[in-house]
């Protein structure tokens, strides 16, 4: 391929973050091949549909997929560019050990096409020397091909990280606008990486070294977990001393070097949960803070489980509303949710009495059969439940005005309701004030 051509492109890994890199690389006029290990995921892209929920997704992809731009595929073939997009999640030793196989196994296979002149890029959010770790890998199945930082002179492939930083919900246009971090094994292949995004990124593109973007990614999301901590803690101060946590974040966060996140029912999704972790594990004697908050934002789930559990029992008459079961507001994504696991743990306990509702749900997950629960919509739940759990701050919860619900008994882990008056009785008296 000569600097002018556009590249032909292979994005392993059609998931959340691959299939909307791979359509928006193939808008960019690049041929894209997705590779995935699932059939039905191949057949679904091929048809021009897609296989999960984002904003606008379904439009972008079926028109690369009927230009002939991206097409879906188990096998991998020949690029320029390959782009990996695989999970990496824990290992099941219990220790948060991140588990590499995917990682591995897509370099693998892109080492058997390799060819001099092609660049790989690494996405997947990755312990610091993975990227390292994957050049190792291609360096003992391919000794025919110079890699960098293992030869003299100029190799003949370029190595590099590039973390993705895109919010669900938002993938397609933050994929386009955020800055991103190119993390080159050398300068040269940072170079090769940066001139292929900014064929479709309009965000700066900074470049360093792999192990410096590596590190990046995991700080952004840590930042992120031991912030939400510090909100969590709060909350939980809060309740213990009967204040209301939210006029207290609002008042504070008017000082002009003060910005305190949100208080909620603990930390969900599959990164900000996940990635401290890999830095912990990097350096557990140099983390306290980062295990710390870890602990205080999976501990707030049992927080609100508690303070849940005695609103229901001091309303023995009453129906529950358990408000949403995303793991985080208006999206359809109920993995690793806390919302989820309090409304489980509720249905355990009290069966029945217990209704969910869920509107980007079509029936309740696997582990609330035989509870009894009952997914309803939000005006049956308005119309019948006397006790209220606001677990997401879905748009449509936060639509119901004050005369629909003054007379329920609110815990509102979201503080989506601000104007709810406290609910009177003894033990669950300020709940409505809880973070
Ligand atoms: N949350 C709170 N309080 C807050 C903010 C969030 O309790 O003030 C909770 C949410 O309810 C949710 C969890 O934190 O359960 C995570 O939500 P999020 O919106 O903070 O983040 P994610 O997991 O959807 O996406 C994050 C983003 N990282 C950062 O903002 C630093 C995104 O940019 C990353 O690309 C993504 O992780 C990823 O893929 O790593």
């Amino acid at each position: 391929m000569r600097g002018s051509e556009l590249p032909e492109v292979c994005v392993v890994g059609l998931g959340y973050i691959g299939l909307p890199t791979a359509a928006v690389i193939a808008r960019a006029g690049m041929k894209v091949l997705g590779l995935d290990v699932s059939e039905k995921v191949v057949e679904t892209i091929n048809r021009g549909e897609i296989h999960i929920e984002e904003v606008d997704l379904d439009g972008l992809v079926h028109g690369v997929v009927q230009r002939g731009l991206l097409r879906a595929a188990t096998q991998i073939a020949p690029a320029d560019v390959f782009v990996i997009a695989v999970p990496t999640p824990f290992a099941k030793d219990g220790h948060h050990t991140p588990d590499l196989s995917y990682v591995l196994a897509a370099a693998e296979s892109v080492a058997g096409v390799l060819k001099a002149g092609d660049t790989i890029i690494l996405e997947s959010t990755s312990p610091v020397g993975t990227t390292e770790r994957m050049r190792d890998l291609i360096a003992a199945k391919r000794p025919d091909i110079k890699l960098p930082g293992l030869c003299d002179g100029t190799p003949d492939v370029a190595i590099a990280y590039c973390p993705e930083r895109v919010l669900p919900g938002r993938i397609l246009e933050e994929l386009t606008n955020n800055d991103r971090s190119i993390g080159g094994i050398t300068p040269r292949c940072a170079r090769k990486a940066l001139a292929f995004y900014k064929r479709f990124v309009r965000g700066t593109c900074v470049t360093t070294d792999a192990r410096s973007a590596e590190m990046t990614k995991l700080v952004e999301n840590a930042y992120r977990d031991v912030n939400i901590a510090f909100a969590n803690e709060l909350s939980i101060v809060s309740d213990a001393m009967g204040l209301d946590v939210w006029e207290v974040i609002r008042l504070a966060n008017r000082h002009p070097r003060v910005n305190i996140l949100q208080p909620g029912p603990g930390v969900g999704g599959h990164c900000i949960a996940v990635d401290p972790w890999f830095i912990v594990h990097g350096a557990p004697e140099e983390t306290p803070l980062i295990r710390t908050a870890r602990g205080v934002n999976d501990g707030k789930i049992h927080h609100v489980i508690a303070r849940a559990t005695a609103l229901v029992e001091n309303r023995p008459q009453a129906k529950v509303a358990c408000l949403g079961l995303a793991f985080k507001a208006n999206i359809d994504d109920f993995r690793e949710s806390p919302a989820r696991l309090v409304a489980a743990t509720l249905a355990r306990r009290f069966g029945e009495r217990i209704h969910v509702v869920e509107p980007y749900a079509a029936e309740l997950p696997i582990e609330f059969t035989g509870t009894g629960a009952h997914l309803i919509d939000v005006d049956t739940a308005l119309e019948e439940c006397g006790v209220m759990i606001v677990l997401v701050d879905h748009d449509v919860f936060k639509s119901v005005p004050l005369a629909e619900r003054e007379d329920k008994a609110v815990y509102d882990t979201r503080g989506i309701w601000p104007d709810q008056p406290a609910a009177m009785d003894g033990e669950a008296a300020g709940l409505r004030k809880a973070g």
